[in-house]
C-alpha cells in the first residue's frame, strides 16, 4: 500500500515542478523541488536560497531581472515613470485648471511623488543614530578553531562583513567629533547564518543590567525642555546619573579620557564588552571577550581640534572613513579573543566576567588573533545600506553562544523590539543589507513589507503536504544548540550580586596606566564637562567620585571648578598599571594620513612637486594649500591646488609642509579675514589665514615642516625651528621623512604641558 505521506509529498512536488516550468518561470525562483526521499523524516539536500535570498542588484523590488551588475546611475531607462511604470510627460508641473488656476486633486503623479517624499524618512535610531559603514572582509588564521567550531573562523575562511560605526547621543545630523563612546557594529554574513558582533570602542559599559538602559538614556539625551545640548555629556542631567549610579564611573573615566575623541574611525579599537562562550567541535566551552586592534594604532584628536571640527567640518569621521576607502587606504583592524575558563564562578583573578563594568588587563590575560577585517568598499547608498542595516546581538551561529552577564541579556531583546518600529515591521532581514549569505528555509509569513513570495501551503512542521520540509537539523548537520551551561540553583530576586559592588579599583586602574599627558587632558575633560554643569549638588557629588578614583584628578577638577576638593571615601587601591591602556609611546604606519603643503605662485614650486610625490609615495594624502583655487606655476607643468586660504582649517591636516611666505590678500581677501588678528599677520607680510593654520597645528602637537621661503611662515607664526616635532630643511623631501618620523608618534607630545 502506498505510504499517504509520500504520496500526498509527490502531488506538492509536481505541483511546484509545474510552477517553474520553463516559459512558467519566474526570475530568481528556485529550481525544480527535489523528490523527497522514501520517508520524509531526514531531507536529502539543503534547499537552494530562497528567491529573496538573492543580491539585490539583479532584481527589481519586483523581482525583474535587470541585468548585472547594477550601473552606477540613479535612474535606468530613458524615460521616466511613476511608481507603476506609467510614462510621464512632465514632472516640474502640477496638472492646474489652467496655468493659473488650483491645482487639481486627480492629479496621481504629484499625490505619488508628495507622498513618497512625506514618507522618505524612518524614525532615526533611538540611540547611535549618527553613523557611517563600510563593506569588508575578514579573513580568518583559523587559531579560533581549537576553541570555537564556527565555520568562518576556520583557518582562510573569507566571510564578507559591513561595519557599522557611530556615536550613541546625537541624532543624525549631529556631529562626528563629540566627545562620546563610538558603536563598532560588524555584521557577518557567514555560510552558516548572520553573526553580529554589537560592540563599542570602550571596553566597558555605564550600567550592569539592561533594565537601567532607558534611564542612562534618558540622562545622557538632551534635556527634555529645550532639547539641548545635542550630542553632548557636558550637562546635568547626565552627570546626575552617572554619579548616583557609580558603576557609570568606568565607563565615563574612558570617555572623559582621549578614547571618547577619536582621530578617525580607522583608528579606534572595538570591543564586544562582555564575556561570550564560545564552544569547539567536542563540545568543550570557552569563555571570551572580543578585541578590534586597529592596524594604524588608537589615536585621539586633541580637545580643541574636535570641537573646532564639530563646527569645520561636522561630517570628519564619516568624510575620513570614505574617503581612504576611496583612495584605496582599506583601514584593517586584527579580531582578537582574551580566554578564560568556562567555570561555573564565571571569575577570572578575583573579576567577575558577567560585569561589564569590568575589564580582563591584557597583561593578565592577552589577546590573541584570530582573523584580520579588511573594510575595502563604501556603500552605495546611505539610506538602503548604513541606516538600515540592523544588528542583533542574537544574531548567532554555532560556536559562539552567549552568557548571562545581565546587561547582554536585556540587550538580546533590545535589537529585535527596536527594529520592529524603526523598519517598519518583522520583515527587516528581507533588506538586502540585512539579508543572510545562508540558505534560508524559515516558517515566518507575512507581515508588513513582506517581499518574498511564498509558495506551498504548509508552512508548518511536521507536514505532509509540502514535501514535510523543513527538517530539524542536529548539531551533526550544523544546528545552532545552546551550550548547556548549568544554572546554579537560585532563588528569584531584583538583586546585583555583591561582586558587582566594586565601582573604583578598575577607574584606579586606568589612571594609573595612563601617561602624565593623557591624565592631563582627562582632568581638563572632567573639568570642561562639570564646568558646564549649573547644579552645585551635581558638581560637588562629581568630586566625591574622582577622589575615590585619585587625589590628584580630584584636586585638580575641584580648582578648576572652584570647588573645595572632597577626600576618598575609603583608602585608594594600589592596582598593577596595564600599559596597553595608553595610546602613547609607540609609532604607527601612515596609510592615509592628510599632509598639507602651503604655498603660493612664488613659492618653489619643483620643491612642492618633489614632496607631493614622496607623499602620494609614502601612502599618505598631499592636499596643496594656496592663496586661490587653480593651479600654480605655468600651465605646462601646474601643481594643482586641492585647499584654499579660505576653505582650509588646521583639523584636517595631520601634519603640515610650508614651502612659501604668502603675503595677505593675495586672493583679494586674506588681509581682511577675521579669523585672526590680522594686525599682527598684516604688520609681518603673511597672510593671516596661513598663521592660524599654523599656530592651530602647533598648539594640536601635530609635526610642522619648512623650508625655502616656508621658514619666514614659521618665524612669523612664532614656531621656533627646534621645537619638537618641527622639521626644518634644505631639501624638502628630505624633511619630509623626518615629519613622517615625527607623524609616526601622531603628536609631538613634548608640546603638552606635562610631558609624556
Ligand atoms: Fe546598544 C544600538 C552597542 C547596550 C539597545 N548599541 C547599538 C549600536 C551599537 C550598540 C554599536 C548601533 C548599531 C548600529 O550601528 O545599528 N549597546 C552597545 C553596547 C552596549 C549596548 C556595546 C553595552 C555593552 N544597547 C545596550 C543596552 C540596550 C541597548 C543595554 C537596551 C537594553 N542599542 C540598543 C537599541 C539600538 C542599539 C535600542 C538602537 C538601534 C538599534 O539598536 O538597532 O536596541
Amino acid at each position: 500500500k502506498k505510504n499517504p505521506v509520500k504520496a500526498a509529498a509527490e502531488k506538492v512536488v509536481e505541483k511546484v515542478q509545474d510552477a517553474v516550468a520553463p516559459g512558467n518561470d519566474i526570475p530568481g525562483a528556485p529550481g525544480p523541488v527535489p523528490p523527497p526521499v522514501d520517508e520524509p523524516t531526514s531531507p536529502t539536500e539543503p534547499l537552494p536560497p530562497k528567491h529573496d535570498q538573492r543580491g539585490p542588484d539583479t532584481y527589481s523590488p519586483t523581482g525583474q531581472e535587470t541585468g548585472t551588475p547594477q550601473q552606477d546611475v540613479a535612474q535606468r531607462g530613458a524615460y521616466l515613470t511613476t511608481a507603476q511604470g506609467a510614462r510621464l510627460y512632465d514632472t516640474d508641473h502640477s496638472l492646474k485648471a489652467g496655468a493659473r488656476g488650483p491645482v487639481l486633486l486627480q492629479d496621481h503623479h504629484l499625490r505619488e511623488k508628495i507622498t513618497h517624499f512625506d514618507h522618505e524618512r524612518i524614525p532615526e535610531r533611538v540611540v547611535h543614530a549618527r553613523g557611517a559603514a563600510a563593506h569588508g572582509v575578514f579573513r580568518a588564521y583559523g587559531t579560533a578553531s581549537t576553541v570555537s567550531k564556527a565555520a568562518f573562523l576556520a583557518k582562510d575562511v573569507e566571510t564578507p562583513v559591513f561595519v557599522r560605526f557611530s556615536t550613541v547621543l546625537g541624532s543624525r545630523g549631529s556631529a562626528d567629533t563629540v566627545r562620546d563612546t563610538r558603536g563598532f557594529a560588524t555584521k557577518f554574513y557567514t555560510q552558516e547564518g548572520v553573526f553580529d558582533l554589537v560592540g563599542n570602542n570602550i571596553p566597558v559599559f555605564f550600567i550592569q543590567d539592561a533594565i537601567k538602559f532607558p534611564d542612562v538614556i534618558h540622562a545622557g539625551k538632551p534635556h527634555p525642555d529645550r532639547e539641548i545640548p545635542q550630542a553632548q555629556s557636558a550637562h546635568d542631567t547626565f552627570w546626575d546619573f552617572v554619579t548616583l549610579h557609580t558603576e557609570a564611573t568606568h565607563h565615563t573615566l574612558w570617555n572623559m579620557s582621549d578614547r571618547g575623541i577619536p582621530r578617525s574611525y580607522r583608528m579606534m579599537e572595538g570591543f564586544g564588552v562582555h564575556t561570550f562562550r564560545l564552544v569547539n567541535a567536542e563540545g568543550d566551552s570557552t569563555l571570551v571577550k572580543f578585541h578590534w586592534k586597529p592596524k594604524l594604532g588608537v589615536h585621539s584628536l586633541v580637545w580643541e581640534e574636535a570641537q573646532i571640527a564639530a563646527g569645520v567640518d561636522p561630517d570628519f569621521h564619516r568624510r575620513d572613513l570614505a574617503d581612504a576607502i576611496e583612495a584605496g587606504a582599506f583601514p584593517q583592524w586584527e579580531l582578537g579573543i582574551q580566554t578564560f575558563p568556562d567555570t561555573p564562578e564565571q571569575n577570572f583573578a578575583g573579576i567577575d566576567l558577567l560585569d561589564p563594568t569590568k575589564i580582563v588587563p591584557e597583561e593578565m590575560a592577552p589577546v590573541q588573533p584570530i582573523g584580520l577585517l579588511t573594510l575595502n568598499a563604501n556603500p552605495s547608498n546611505y539610506f538602503a545600506e548604513t541606516e538600515q542595516v540592523a544588528f542583533h546581538l542574537g544574531h548567532l551561529v554555532p560556536g559562539i553562544d552567549v552568557t548571562d552577564d545581565p546587561l547582554l541579556q536585556g540587550r538580546l531583546f533590545s535589537y529585535l523590539d527596536t527594529q520592529l518600529t524603526r523598519l517598519g515591521g518583522p520583515n527587516f532581514g528581507q533588506l538586502p543589507i540585512n539579508r543572510t549569505h545562508a540558505p534560508v528555509n524559515d516558517m515566518l509569513r507575512d507581515g508588513m513589507h513582506q517581499t518574498a513570495v511564498h509558495r506551498g501551503v504548509a508552512p508548518y512542521r511536521p507536514n505532509s503536504l509540502d514535501g514535510g520540509c523543513p527538517f530539524l537539523a542536529g548539531e551533526d548537520t550544523g544546528a545552532f544548540v545552546e551550550v548547556p551551561a548549568e544554572i546554579a540553583a537560585s532563588v528569584k530576586e531584583r538583586k546585583a550580586p555583591a561582586s558587582f559592588d566594586d565601582h573604583y579599583s578598575q577607574p584606579r586602574l586606568f589612571w594609573l596606566s595612563m601617561t602624565p599627558t593623557e591624565r592631563e587632558h582627562i582632568i581638563a575633560a572632567y573639568t570642561f564637562e562639570l564646568g558646564k554643569c549649573y547644579e552645585q549638588a551635581v558638581k560637588e557629588r562629581a568630586l566625591t567620585v574622582l577622589a575615590n578614583i585619585d587625589t590628584e584628578l580630584c584636586t585638580q577638577v575641584a580648582a578648576g571648578l572652584g570647588l573645595p576638593a572632597p577626600a576618598a571615601e575609603a583608602r585608594l587601591t594600589d592596582p598593577a598599571p596595564s600599559p596597553a591602556l595608553s595610546q602613547l609611546g609607540q609609532t604607527w604606519p601612515l596609510d592615509g594620513r592628510i599632509i598639507g603643503i602651503v604655498a603660493d605662485a612664488d613659492s618653489d614650486l619643483d620643491g612642492v612637486r618633489s614632496v607631493r610625490q614622496a607623499v602620494l609615495d609614502g601612502g599618505m594624502v598631499p592636499l596643496v594649500i594656496a592663496p586661490a583655487g587653480g593651479a600654480l606655476g605655468p600651465d605646462d607643468d601646474p601643481v594643482t591646488v586641492q585647499r584654499t586660504f579660505t576653505t582650509a582649517r588646521s583639523i584636517e591636516f595631520d601634519a603640515l609642509l610650508v614651502a612659501g611666505a604668502p603675503a595677505p590678500g593675495a586672493d583679494g581677501y586674506g588681509a581682511r579675514d577675521a579669523k585672526v588678528d590680522d594686525r599682527v599677520a598684516v604688520s609681518t607680510g603673511i597672510d593671516p589665514r596661513v598663521v592660524l593654520l599654523l599656530t592651530e597645528a602647533f598648539r594640536h602637537g601635530k609635526a610642522i615642516g619648512a623650508w625655502s621661503d616656508g621658514l619666514e611662515t614659521l618665524r612669523t607664526a612664532g614656531i621656533v625651528p627646534d621645537a619638537a616635532g618641527v622639521v626644518t630643511a634644505a631639501d624638502p623631501t628630505a624633511g619630509l621623512e623626518a615629519l613622517t618620523d615625527a607623524l609616526a608618534r601622531h603628536r609631538a607630545w613634548e608640546r603638552f604641558t606635562p610631558a609624556v
